[in-house]
């Protein structure tokens, strides 16, 4: 019960989702994909996106608050370097970040500057390497099906050199996937990579309860404490005065969750049984 609290932390409150990367390749494009809608402005000039895009969708059941950012780069453009500057600054909200690639560009500079951003470290990450479909004898398609969640062996160069740039901690956290936001390619893996990594996959409907607050998840674990903490005393052969106590704290923990006070006749009734004072 205890561990459905995280989850139902996540399905209540939601995730912040930030999508960054170099101009140019397909941030806002993800977002619109994401959206179901033109939310953004997507043209083939880089540079294109200056403000934070905020949009909140629905990925698998969790709420997310969907952020675009303009593409990071070194700039002389005043206006342009207001949004690089925001774009950083976002990745520090994030519970995931999104780190967009080109992928017919390969991994440049500029995509190594950005990923060696100290803030990027400690942050959940997905990386996408999209415009697959520009990129010759792809045979993309056959790979999303048959190799659903494994796309390393399609993308040796790539992954060799992230490899070499993450630690290998971290490079275990992070996700690789292939995309096209033109062909609409890689989106539905993107959204179950998503959801595996915050609340284990599919949202099961067939479970009995769920801690989402997080008071009740306090209270759940004061009174496995006390039970805890009775059951060693029974075993360590205290006297029965001393499991009294923590027991009748345990009955207290929960019937603060219930709502129901635990009233003294109740007490009395328990342990009136066991023939002990209370
Ligand atoms: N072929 C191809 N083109 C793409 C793909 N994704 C995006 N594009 C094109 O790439 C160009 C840039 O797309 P955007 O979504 O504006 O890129 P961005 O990363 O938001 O760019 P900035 O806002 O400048 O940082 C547009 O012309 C898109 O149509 C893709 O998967 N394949
Ligand atoms: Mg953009």
């Amino acid at each position: 019960l205890l561990e459905s609290f995280n989850k139902g932390k996540i399905l209540r409150e939601g995730i912040c989702v930030v999508i960054v990367g170099r101009p140019n390749v397909g941030k806002s494009s993800l977002l619109n994909e994401l959206t179901g809608y033109n939310r953004a402005i997507v043209t083939d000039l880089p540079g294109t996106t200056r403000d934070i895009i905020e949009e909140y969708i629905n990925i698998k059941g969790i709420p997310v608050r969907l952020i675009d950012t303009a593409g990071i780069r070194e700039t002389g453009d005043v206006v342009e370097q207001i949004g690089v500057d925001m774009a950083r600054e976002a990745i520090n909200k994030a519970d995931l970040v999104i780190m967009m690639l080109d992928f017919s560009e390969g991994l440049t500079d500029e995509d190594i500057e950005i990923l060696k951003t100290k803030t990027l470290k400690e942050k959940k990450m997905i990386i996408l390497a999209n415009k697959i479909d520009l990129v010759d004898g792809s045979d993309y398609d056959k790979n999303e099906n048959k190799n659903k969640n494994s796309t390393e062996d399609s993308l040796p160069d790539i992954y060799i050199k992230l490899k070499e740039l993450l630690d290998l901690q971290v490079s275990n956290k992070v996700k690789i996937i292939k995309t096209s936001m033109v062909k609409g390619i890689g989106l539905k893996n993107l959204e179950d990579e998503i959801s595996r990594m915050f609340i284990g996959g599919e949202i099961e409907s067939t479970e009995d309860a769920m801690v989402t607050n997080i008071r009740h998840a306090d209270l759940i674990q004061k009174t496995l404490n006390n039970v805890k903490d009775a059951i060693s005393a029974y075993e360590s052969c205290m006297p029965l005065d001393c499991i009294t106590v923590d027991i009748r704290n345990a009955v207290y923990s929960l019937g603060e969750i219930t709502g129901e006070s635990v009233s003294e006749d109740i007490i009395n009734e328990i342990f009136s049984r066991f023939c002990i004072g209370k």
